[in-house]
């Protein structure tokens, strides 16, 4: 059979053209490293997020090395929690899940976007090398204050990434002569135990102790502070630990007026 010369023409091209379609596909599917969402993430009862280990207290943990998870919730129209921070250098797990309706995650500027569902949790993984600021904003129309809805991640250097927090419960009055404490819990959001040291400066005492927070956990420690050597009147103070301040005041009163409470 002879097949015309502008017939054969055609056909080669027509072969090229399909092989060209094939390979463009599959390099836009599996070469940028652009993964798709599946179910990794897991199903929620949307109506139960907030008894869900991961979503009860959504925010950025430490996994191990410098990888992180940051668990999100979605609703109309804003992202709990609305700023996250993670250090230079991470590699970041998302898990993210709606309240209410569709919504979307998307980082600004990068090819981390995913649809958010209820009942669904999505779960993304990315790389934040440089440090700076992304915007983060939701892509799907949820509603009327929809253009409204958008978060913040934010990348520091890796020596000022910190998950230890510190907070602190006192008194904010005492009678002289009892002893009061002051206790400060400190919680630490790393995958490792932390050894710190705990510093009460109450006048112009210096208490210090040493403090083990356990990994992923909270450790309080107790400052016990005799009224007697401070004496009646208000007496500043601050607990500090790994560079995390916080203080208040203390009063301390005579026995008799500190007794029928002037509230
Ligand atoms: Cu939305």
């Amino acid at each position: 059979m002879n097949i015309h010369t502008y017939e054969k023409a055609w056909l080669a091209v027509a072969m090229v053209l399909i092989v060209g379609f094939i390979a463009t596909i599959t390099y836009g599917a599996v070469g940028p490293g652009i993964a798709m969402i599946d179910d990794d993430g897991g199903t929620i009862d949307p109506d139960k997020i907030n008894d869900d280990e991961r979503f009860s207290d959504p925010g950025v943990t430490h996994v191990g090395g410098n990888e992180y998870e940051a668990s999100i919730v979605a609703q109309a129209w804003s992202y709990t929690p609305g700023e996250i921070t993670v250090p230079a250098n991470s590699k970041v797990t998302f898990y993210v899940t709606s309240r209410d309706v569709t919504h979307s995650y998307t980082v600004v500027g990068t090819n981390v976007n995913t649809m958010v569902v209820p009942g669904q949790v999505s779960q993304m993984t990315a790389e934040f090398n440089e440090t700076g600021e992304y915007g983060v904003l939701c892509n799907e129309y949820c509603g009327q204050y929809h253009h409204t809805m958008e978060g913040k991640i934010n990348v520091v250097p890796e020596d000022e990434f910190d998950l230890t927090e510190l907070s602190t419960d006192a008194p904010d009055e005492a009678q002289v002569g009892n002893q009061t404490t002051i206790n400060a819990t400190v919680s630490n959001g790393m995958n490792y135990d932390l050894e710190p040291t705990a510093t009460l400066e109450i006048d112009d005492q210096t208490i210090e102790q040493d403090v083990t927070v356990p990994a992923h956990g909270s450790e309080t420690v107790e400052f016990a502070v005799d009224t007697t050597d401070l004496g009646t009147g208000d007496h500043d103070w601050t607990v500090t630990v790994d560079g995390h301040e916080d203080g208040d005041t203390l009063t301390v009163t005579n026995a008799t007026e500190g007794g029928d409470g002037d509230a």
